[in-house]
């Protein structure tokens, strides 16, 4: 038994045909069934009416997943976190069977969502009468059994949230707060949760130069400074985080007249310490240049550990510790400098924006699933 693994491939159109044959298993007894040709008949209508993104290719080769049969590769089950049955990965980029919401709703991807289109936070609206009616049997069976474990699941969330976006259920205002991720008893972090849209996770802050950001690997490791002001989270933390679930990045900065720009990266990851913090992190939008994908897939690297492709110490010669390659397009932990500098690229840098000899003012880096 695959657990009726999904194969799809070339999302414009071949998907079609053996859908077509795949609609006919359909059988009201059968629940499987039932999610599978809603599925299917959602995910043809959206694409031959509306020729979006493919928010399903992502979920090609991995198993089905239930409430009740947990195949995915979250260490949680993504059917009762995002309340439907799908080929879930780590957990999903669309949810067509998802709950039925009817448009926006707050809670993050829980609804009949499809991200290339209409982000996490938009339920669709079934076009064909087939498909809404197993979308209200899914909900209706959800809604019960929610209803049925309302008290155990609610505690269980507010009590251990994994990041500030599951924390946001229950809290809103910014601050530090100890969250829970994958595989950790717990740690400290600032949670933003007032800003595009809230439950942001911060891992990084410059604003006044007073914490001195050219230091060691451990340090790094471990992080340092203050979270209420400039810090850096930890590169261990930021693994563990990252390594949970899909995270986006997004990067705030500050020049001394106060214009504001920013960068965001669908997504996000730093591997473990083997690796060397490996970094992951594509799919830039934004309006400051994309001065960090060009770090895509660099070690991470500090005065004391020369994991750049450099023939010298990129750490050493930058004054900072950053995913160098040889060496670097930004360097957001280099010298507070306080606006133009004469030497060369040793700032708090952003290349696309205000090139290698401007140390800008404040920055903010932050995570949140995607
Ligand atoms: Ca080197």
């Amino acid at each position: 038994m695959s657990g009726y693994k999904l194969e799809v491939a070339n999302y414009t159109g071949n998907a079609g045909d053996s859908i077509d044959n795949d609609s006919n298993t359909y059988s009201d007894r059968d629940n499987v069934s039932c999610y599978f040709i809603n599925v299917i008949l959602s995910v043809k209508t959206i694409q031959q009416k509306y020729g979006i993104g493919d928010s399903f290719g992502v979920h090609n080769g991995y198993k089905f997943t239930t409430r009740d049969r947990d195949n995915d590769f979250n260490r949680h089950n993504c059917a009762e976190m995002y309340k439907g049955g799908s080929w879930y990965s780590r957990c999903h980029s669309s949810n067509i069977n998802g709950k039925y919401l009817k448009g926006k709703h707050s809670a993050h991807a829980i609804g009949v969502n499809w991200s290339h289109w209409k982000g996490y936070n938009y339920s669709l609206k079934a076009t064909q009468k087939c498909v809404r009616d197993v979308a209200d049997k899914v909900a209706n069976l959800i809604t019960e059994t929610t209803n049925q474990c309302l008290v155990s699941s609610s505690t269980g969330f507010g009590a251990r949230p994994s990041d500030c976006g599951e924390l946001r259920k229950s809290e809103n205002k910014s601050g530090v707060y100890k969250i829970y991720p994958d595989g950790t008893s717990g740690f400290n972090v600032y949670c933003d949760m007032k800003s595009f849209g809230g439950g942001w996770t911060l891992f990084q802050r410059r604003t006044n130069g007073f914490v001195g950001f050219y230091r060691d690997w451990p340090s790094y490791k471990n992080g340092f400074g203050n979270l209420k002001e400039d810090f850096w989270l930890g590169n261990e933390y930021l693994n563990k985080l990252t390594e949970q679930g899909y995270y986006k990045l997004r990067i705030d900065m500050w020049d001394f007249d106060n214009n504001h720009r920013y960068a965001i990266y669908n997504t996000f990851v730093v591997k473990n310490e083997m690796s060397g913090y490996k970094l992951e992190v594509t799919g830039y939008t934004g309006n400051a240049g994309d001065s960090f994908g060009a770090h895509n897939g660099y070690r991470f690297s500090t005065r004391d550990r020369d994991n750049d492709t450099y023939g010298h110490n990129c750490a050493e010669m930058y004054k900072g510790g950053w995913w160098y390659s040889r060496c670097h397009s930004s360097n957001l932990n280099g010298k507070y400098l306080k606006g133009k500098h004469s030497d060369y690229a040793n700032g708090v840098n952003w290349s696309h924006w205000k090139g290698y000899y401007y140390s800008l003012k404040a920055t903010r880096m932050m995570i949140r699933r995607a």
